[in-house]
């Protein structure tokens, strides 16, 4: 393997990772090279907690026989200062995903009071449905009421001191009696991040088993409460996904046109945007720089939601937010928040792009900042707009852009498959039981989360996924896993036939869906928990997540949101596991914990595994596990494929 096939299986990647060296424009790729991770922080070992350290307590090498208590000064054990750790990414996490909430549910409300003219309710039936779940009487109300009146409600979530987070009652009721006996019911949102720091403060808990309870309660306030909300009320505004084709990769930039790429997560400019796009005024001023008008489109999750409600194509993934600009074409990037590395400003250095900073929350030194006020959003997005008609003469001469672009069907909400599967007047996910019973469809898999620079870009997700399908697994993807399976063709109908087990293939081709789902962004993995709660409520394959044969992975993991998202799967039943490096192997117990006592809190755990294909195996021995229990496990020998066959399906 070449240096830069350790870099990169995408070809656009590759070429665009050559061109920055030629133009002498340093990339994350470069400084993974130069940098190697510090191996005490990498297994969750290094306390900062206090000004007594950093206190280090190392895993002790085997050789060494057995150690003495390892502690930091304050007496803080390697086990407290590993779950520590721990627990604070997963507030990390929940906090990002769940602020990320608030500012929708503020826009909300305030668009249904008709103070933001600009954002309106688009899905009415959806609306009815969280009003029901949040006991919001409809009776005779106007939509705008009820509308009011679920804004409100949503906003007690985060500051609630007591009581429930309302949408885990949506959770199988099995699966609430196991939180409530264990007391991991979230209260508030807010309240369960806040008492998280509080917890892993120098001197307050330190006992890790304690830790890793309130750990797994915060995360719940994330899937079933921030990250719910999010995808909730943005569908509501903006409209439930329905399949929708798009394109991917970094040939959807244009070279005789104003490139916009729109980067982050938050739906609310990016929608604007869309629209503002299109005005004539705009269309005029871009003509007249003898551009042939202008380009939008997409990077990480922020290109997820526009991909899913627009067609909008997608520039690339996490890894590729510096080579999009690498390719000189990109005349304006404009990043609202998380996942935007700060090495974009040194980047857009080397080109002519404007790099414009968005959100009051996320400036970066060098970039411009226009900030999106939802109350005029056409302003600030008619701003940013003119700002790249501006920029476009002053593109340079190192241009190239790759000709790598793949078509992909995206836009599976968890209602679209509902009614995929049932139809519009029976929508059900009996069908999808009923094949699991059957076999044809061996199991469910979520594969979710970020690129990560210290492993092949691509290639673990890419691998994992082609390995899930081929053995009957249907695989639902979000974030920027789902980037990689939409460059690689996985997300077209077509894909069944060439990549899908037989049983897998012959359902998809029946509906006429991918083997690969594509569910949305990171905040959206709340639709693979209703999935799999719709599952439960089918019937016929038991009572709870846990007992369904579903297995859930993140090979390429990197943001802390990626840990509050497994330890939420873990926590709602999902066997779940993650490559690259794992954040507890300082401390055996710790690890233990997660890896297999959990399993008898929460009936699911953690697993670490960065090989793809062992990955691939762990999973498919927890589904067919779990269709053992369910007494459905008759037929199935797991398809190994030999290099040979391998190679074959990949040159296809
Ligand atoms: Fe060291 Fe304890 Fe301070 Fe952490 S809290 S840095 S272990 S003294
Ligand atoms: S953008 S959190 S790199 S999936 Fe949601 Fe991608 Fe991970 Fe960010």
């Amino acid at each position: 393997m070449s240096d830069l096939e350790k870099k990169s299986i995408d070809p656009a990647t590759i070429k665009m990772i050559q061109k920055a060296a030629v133009d002498g424009c340093e990339t994350i790729f470069d400084r993974a090279e130069a940098m190697k991770p510090c191996p005490i922080g990498a297994e969750g070992s290094c306390c900062k907690n206090c000004a007594m350290g950093p206190c280090r307590v190392p895993a002790p090498k085997k050789k060494e026989g057995p150690a003495k208590k390892r502690m930091g000064l304050c007496g803080a054990t390697a086990e407290t200062i590993s779950a520590r750790n721990f627990a604070r990414m997963v507030a990390a996490g929940t906090a990002a995903h769940s602020d990320h909430a608030r500012g929708i549910a503020k826009t909300f409300l305030a668009a249904a009071k008709g103070e933001m003219p600009e954002f309106k309710i688009k899905d009415e039936q959806k609306l009815y449905q969280i009003a029901m779940d949040l006991d919001v009487e409809i009776g005779e109300k106007s939509v705008q009421e009820i509308a009011i009146e679920v804004g409100k409600k949503v906003l007690e979530e985060f500051g609630r001191q007591d009581g429930e987070v309302s949408f885990i009652k949506r959770a199988p009721l099995k699966r609430q009696e196991i939180w409530r006996k264990l007391g991991v019911a979230p209260r508030g949102i807010d309240r369960e991040v806040v008492e998280l720091m509080h917890r892993t403060h120098m001197g307050v808990d330190q006992d890790y088993q304690s830790l890793l309870l309130s750990a797994a309660r915060c995360s719940l306030a994330d899937g079933w409460g921030g990250s719910m909300i999010s995808t909730d009320l943005q569908d509501v505004l903006f409209g439930n996904p329905v399949p929708v084709l798009g394109q991917i990769n970094l040939g959807v930039l244009k070279k005789d046109q104003i490139n916009v790429v729109v980067h982050g997560h938050e739906p609310l400019l990016p929608e604007v945007l869309v629209s503002v796009v299109k005005d004539p005024e705009i269309q005029k001023a871009a003509l007249a720089t003898g551009a042939k008008g202008i380009n939008l489109v997409g990077m990480c999750c922020s290109a997820n939601e526009l991909l899913m409600r627009h067609g909008i194509p997608v520039a690339g993934n996490f890894l590729q937010q510096e080579l999009a600009i690498v390719t000189g074409v990109v005349d304006l990037m404009a990043v609202d928040v998380q996942c935007e590395m700060q090495s974009l400003a040194q980047v857009a250095k080397c080109y002519h792009t404007k790099l414009i900073t968005t959100s009051p929350k996320a400036k970066i030194e060098g970039a411009m900042h226009i900030e999106f006020d939802e109350r005029h959003a056409s302003e600030a997005a008619r701003k940013i707009l003119m700002e790249a008609v501006g920029n476009f003469k002053n593109r340079k001469a190192n241009v190239e852009i790759p000709d790598d672009t793949t078509d992909q069907v995206v836009g599976f909400s968890y209602e679209t498959i509902n009614y995929l599967l049932g139809g519009m007047f029976r929508a059900s996910y009996l069908p999808l039981n009923d094949n699991i019973i059957n076999g044809r469809i061996r199991g469910i898999a979520g594969v979710v989360g970020c690129n990560n620079a210290r492993v092949t870009h691509d290639d673990p997700n890419l691998t994992l996924i082609k390995e899930l399908i081929k053995n009957d697994v249907i695989v639902l993807v979000t974030g920027c896993a789902a980037m990689t399976c939409g460059k690689a063709g996985l997300l077209t109908p077509d894909a069944a036939r060439k990549y899908a087990g037989e049983g897998l293939a012959s359902v998809c081709e029946a509906v006429g869906i991918p083997p690969v789902l594509h569910m949305g962004s990171c905040v959206d993995n709340s639709r693979i928990l209703l999935a799999a709660t719709a599952v439960v409520k089918a019937g016929g394959l038991g009572e709870d997540i846990s007992d369904l044969p579903v297995a859930g992975a993140a090979l390429e993991w990197m943001s802390e949101k990626a840990i509050a998202i497994g330890e939420y799967f873990v926590a709602s039943g999902i066997y779940t596991v993650f490559g690259v490096t794992w954040p507890t192997t300082g401390s055996e117990e710790v690890t233990k914990l997660l890896f297999e006592d959990y399993e008898n809190l929460f009936k699911g755990k953690w697993g670490f595994e960065p090989d793809p294909l062992k990955a691939a195996k762990s999973m498919i021995d927890h589904i067919d596990k779990k269709r053992k229990a369910l007494g459905i496990d008759k037929m199935r020998e797991r398809v190994l494929f030999d290099m040979a066959k391998r190679r074959e399906i990949e040159a296809a």
